[in-house]
């Protein structure tokens, strides 16, 4: 088989035609200044109203924050960060065992973001994996490295509990039930994406991945400790949002801007690469069940503004959202009460 992933070994001189971008979409780096506000939340506090309160702010005036203390061990970090860079360092004939252009597959290796669908590819491999219930997907998942399906389960684990700590933050700072988010959305999935970014010998005329926004309800990222690529929207800019040791970095997904009646906002962001160094990054997302139907909380409509988006199911909206390109328009625009 034809390997189509960027990390095969082969060092690029230049940018292969596929994955330049029009002059009008390019990221413009010089442009980005780095971001010195990002909220900074230590989950650790005795205050737990203060914590909320914190998240509430961050969520409607960024969509995302960082958090520290957050109860993830280093231990379960450092074991991802290995199993990670173990995989990718893989030779190539043994990672594209997993190659897959198929959205729907629960385990696969993939490049760019959506192949079949998109115009330009983008500068990233990934390996996305389904991590809930693991019983069900641990058997799909890489079995080399040989650590690989042992730290990655006790990765997405103590990940989970994070993010379940974190949505009942959400739910009181939004005035709801400590319990009302998770309530809402059920039985969550959890999936993965391991991003690898190899050094790209023309980072400014292509990107990791464009501006877009998650799909899911929350996402939880582990950034790369020494390379720098994520950048967010705020206030019309694009932001880098610098790493902070021992931090995660946290994404109000779609789900929650749906759920919120457009109090949070599911933050635009992108990953940009560069010439000298690959960058890996850990993206997990807490997903409602298939069959959660997803609608403004009632006390949220109550102001007269009434519901800015229709109810509809994570699969519907799910299926909508890989049916289409990364950056088109807002796949939320499309359930807008007219
Ligand atoms: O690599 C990053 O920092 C961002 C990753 C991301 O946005 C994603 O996986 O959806």
């Amino acid at each position: 088989m034809e390997t189509k992933v960027l990390s095969s070994g082969i060092q690029y001189s230049n940018l292969p035609e596929s994955y330049i971008r029009p002059e009008s979409e390019r990221p413009r780096l010089s442009e980005v200044s780095a971001c010195h506000d990002v909220p900074i939340i230590d989950l650790a506090s005795e205050n737990r109203t203060e914590i909320a309160h914190e998240i509430g702010e961050a969520c409607r005036s960024y969509g995302f924050f960082q958090v520290i203390n957050h109860g993830v061990s280093l231990e379960a970090v450092e074991e991802m960060r290995d199993a990670a860079h173990g995989f990718f360092n893989l030779p190539v004939e043994e990672k594209v065992k997993l190659y897959s252009e198929d959205p729907s597959k629960t385990t696969r290796l993939s490049t760019s973001f959506n192949v079949k669908k998109e115009k330009v590819h983008n500068w990233r491999d990934y390996l996305r994996l389904h991590c809930y219930p693991l019983e069900k997907y641990v058997r799909e998942w890489p079995s080399n490295p040989s650590s690989f399906k042992e730290s990655v389960t006790k990765y997405c684990k103590e990940v989970r509990e994070l993010g379940f700590r974190i949505q009942e933050y959400i739910s009181e700072s939004l005035g709801l039930e400590k319990y009302y988010i998770k309530n809402v959305l059920g039985e969550q999935g959890q999936h993965m994406a391991v991003n690898y970014y190899p050094p790209c010998p023309e980072p400014e005329l292509t990107y990791g991945l464009p501006g877009h926004t998650d799909p899911n309800a929350l996402t939880i990222l582990l950034q790369d400790l020494h390379v720098t690529g994520l950048q967010v929207l705020k206030d019309g800019k694009w932001l880098a949002v610098n790493p902070h040791p021992n931090a995660f970095v946290i994404n109000i997904g779609d789900q929650l801007q749906a759920l919120s009646n457009g109090l949070y906002k599911s933050v635009w962001h992108r990953a940009v690469v560069n010439a000298e160094k690959p960058r890996l990054s850990v993206a997990s997302f807490l997903c409602p069940n298939d069959e959660a139907l997803v609608s403004p909380a009632k006390s949220l409509t109550e102001d007269g503004s009434g519901a800015i988006y229709r109810g509809f199911t994570y699969a519907e909206y799910y299926k909508k959202f890989w049916s289409r390109n990364l950056d088109q328009e807002h796949c939320l625009e499309l359930f807008k009460n007219k």
